[in-house]
């Protein structure tokens, strides 16, 4: 076996999932027979102490005996023969596996919670800034494979785990390429489960990369991140190894190139020497405060009417919009609807001026909050 490079940490990741797997499928190939190397593994999982499912895959129109015969040696039960590309034995394949699982498990009534509890937090950024190797650090073990090439992860891992009594769950994805690059299929999925793992998180850790430029792709990455509403922190990793200047220059263009993000909190760490990760873990756990905000009615209503007598909207033509009461809408992100008349003849610029208003009454730092006006339908509202 490999002593090093990316087949070695294959192979320990394959160990690491036989050790905490409940069953072991073990698949191999009917049209090639038995083979060496299937023995080897058949030893491997035979010291694991593990249940083990023996599947023949690629056995498209062949014969159950014909096909299962040869691998009656390895000694692990009747075989299971399936073919993939064409789905036949796949479900039963599925469902055997899963009757076996539970069939072992004396309790596993909470296991479903246990699983969702606490903070889920996505790790973005482009492919290679280090998200995988920020996982690691955080657990404390080498659970996903970090190395220096990008599109090393391809799909997206859920770990859940406790830090200082609280539950986290974080979650590695693969980093997202500019949209012309991807042609690919598998590139395509990649992209598609890092968004669905934005929109299913609470809390967005957006990693860039401080040894190379702030570039279009982070800024691209960040807009999604905006637009799905979910609460964020930013980390510029490997700051480890940077002249002063250095760091004074990425400063700067990082206030140039995204502005945007000035809601959220922005940390200089190193995922590879650990420094700085205290802090970061003490703004998500911030942002999902801010995101999951309880703004009761009362409280926003009187925030609103502070924010009109300060500075009251344009009137446009003979109208000038009437601000009378808040509510809140929904959590992470934040909703505050506002209810009056003539809302719809609401400026950007003042959305904006009572956005900020809301953010510093209530502290919401690293999280959206988005602003939805309902005029009222009092026909005789406007004149
Ligand atoms: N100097 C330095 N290198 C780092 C740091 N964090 C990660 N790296 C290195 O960057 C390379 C890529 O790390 P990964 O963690 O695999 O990056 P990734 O973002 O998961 O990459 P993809 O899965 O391809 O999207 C590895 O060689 C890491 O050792 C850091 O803080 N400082
Ligand atoms: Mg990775």
């Amino acid at each position: 076996m490999a002593k090093e490079g990316i087949m070695h940490q294959m192979a320990k990741q394959t160990k690491q999932a036989v050790a905490e797997a409940d069953i072991v499928v073990f698949i191999v190939d009917g049209r090639q027979g038995l083979t060496p190397h299937d023995k080897t593994i058949t030893d491997f999982l035979r010291k694991s102490g593990r249940s083990v499912m023996l599947v023949i895959n690629k056995s498209e129109g062949m014969k159950y005996t014909s096909v299962a015969a040869d691998f009656y040696e390895l000694g692990l039960g009747d075989p299971y023969v399936i073919s993939a590309a064409h789905g036949d034995g796949v479900m039963d394949l599925v469902d055997e596996s899963l009757n076996l699982a539970f069939a072992q498990r004396p309790s596993d009534t909470d296991d479903q919670d246990t699983h969702h509890r606490g903070v889920k937090i996505a790790i973005v950024g482009r492919p290679n800034v280090g998200k995988s190797t920020f996982v690691n650090t955080v657990l404390g073990e080498d659970r996903v494979i970090a190395f220096d090439m990008p599109g090393t992860t391809r799909d997206s891992i859920e770990i859940p785990f406790e830090r200082e009594g609280r539950h986290y769950t974080l979650i590695d994805t693969a980093g997202i390429r500019r949209r012309g690059k991807v042609f690919e299929a598998i590139e395509k999925f990649s992209v598609v489960k890092t968004l669905q793992s934005i929109s299913e998180a609470n809390v967005v850790l957006l990693l860039l990369d401080a040894q190379q430029d702030i570039s279009e792709q982070d800024a691209h990455i960040a807009g999604f991140v905006l637009e799905s509403g979910r609460a964020l922190v930013v980390g510029v990793n490997k700051w480890d190894g940077l002249t002063s200047d250095k760091r004074d220059e990425i400063k700067m263009d990082l206030e140039r190139k995204l502005s945007f993000l000035s809601f959220a909190k922005f940390h200089f760490i190193s995922a590879l020497k650990s420094t700085g990760i205290g802090p970061l873990m003490k703004s998500i756990d911030a942002a999902y405060i801010a995101a999951m905000a309880d703004l009761t009615t009362p409280k926003l209503t009187r925030a609103l009417i502070e924010a009109v007598e300060h500075q009251q909207p344009r009137r446009k033509g003979s109208i000038r919009p009437k601000l009378r009461y808040a509510h809140q809408g929904g959590q992470n992100p934040p909703i505050v609807i506002i209810h009056g008349n003539a809302l719809d003849s609401i400026e950007d610029n003042y959305k904006r001026y009572l956005e900020k208003h809301f953010r510093d009454t209530f502290s919401l730092t690293g999280t959206p909050l988005r602003i939805e006006f309902r005029s009222s339908k009092n026909p005789f509202a406007r004149n």
